[in-house]
């Protein structure tokens, strides 16, 4: 009914929710053939990301992922048209037989991504923000296995068990936030798009980097079985389909 959605339901979400059926909405594959180079495209600078250990910050379980909140102190002023403030950042996963990114690269899915959630500073709240064209700025990063242990993310997954059912949240000490994202962030993927879980609304300048975050096997196992979702089964798949292009330009600030 009208408010709830699922992922294995992802066709009638625009019955409920208009925008889920529009013409820039996200994920998408990145069809690198098709990517256009755009020199003007700066490097990143963010500030305050690496947040104090007596800051606490919420963590919680919201049934369809897991989100970190984030002090309204970290700003991204560079590399965007304006500046944004970080909202919170949440995953997407697969499961141990599936990947689960939502945005894909010539096809190819990786095993989970990370989005750091902003707002554009002429707003004074997210709420406000997201129905403005431009009005969100979303950080995408692909995860996927590496030989070794991930120090940044085990400040994370060592709390997943404790906000294992949907509703459960939990304060956890302040940690380099951008050790959560990958370690080369020069070069990167533009477009304008969407929040990919209903209400969809068109307001996303979505950035996907390059290079990616590699976790161990194990941590990628800790992601995919730890959280149930709200019918109280394993939260796992939490990814929507790539969605029609619908003629927008997918912009490479590298060549
Ligand atoms: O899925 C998230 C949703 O949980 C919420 O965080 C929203 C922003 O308020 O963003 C979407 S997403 O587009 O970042 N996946
Ligand atoms: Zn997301």
């Amino acid at each position: 009914g009208h408010g709830h959605w699922n992922y294995s339901d992802q066709i009638a979400w625009a019955s409920d929710f208009h925008d889920c059926g529009g013409e820039s909405q996200s994920p998408i594959n990145i069809q690198l053939s098709e990517t256009v180079y755009d020199p003007s495209l700066g490097p990143f600078v963010l500030t305050g990301f690496d947040v104090p250990e007596d800051e606490k910050l919420k963590l919680k379980n919201n049934g369809h992922t897991v989100v970190l909140d984030l002090p309204d102190t970290l700003l991204i002023n560079g590399g965007l048209p304006q500046e944004y403030r970080a909202a919170q950042l949440h995953f997407h996963w697969g499961s141990h037989a599936n990947p689960g990114s939502e945005h894909t690269v010539d096809g190819q899915r990786y095993s989970g991504e990370i989005h750091v959630v902003h707002y554009s500073t002429e707003f004074s709240n997210i709420r406000e923000a997201m129905t403005k064209p431009g009005g969100l700025a979303v950080l995408a990063a692909f995860i996927q296995a590496g030989s070794e242990e991930n120090p940044t993310y085990q400040h994370l997954l060592q709390y997943l068990p404790q906000v294992s059912k949907e509703g459960q949240d939990m304060e956890v000490p302040g940690f380099n936030i951008g050790g959560l994202l990958p370690g080369q962030m020069d070069r990167y993927y533009r477009y304008n798009g969407s929040l990919t879980t209903p209400p969809c609304f068109q307001s996303v300048n979505w950035t996907i980097f390059n290079d990616t975050i590699k976790l161990s096997e194990q941590q990628i196992s800790i992601l995919e079985d730890t959280l149930l979702g709200d019918d109280d089964e394993i939260l796992q798949l939490n990814f929507r389909d790539a969605q029609n292009m619908h003629g927008r330009v997918i912009l490479a600030n590298f060549r």
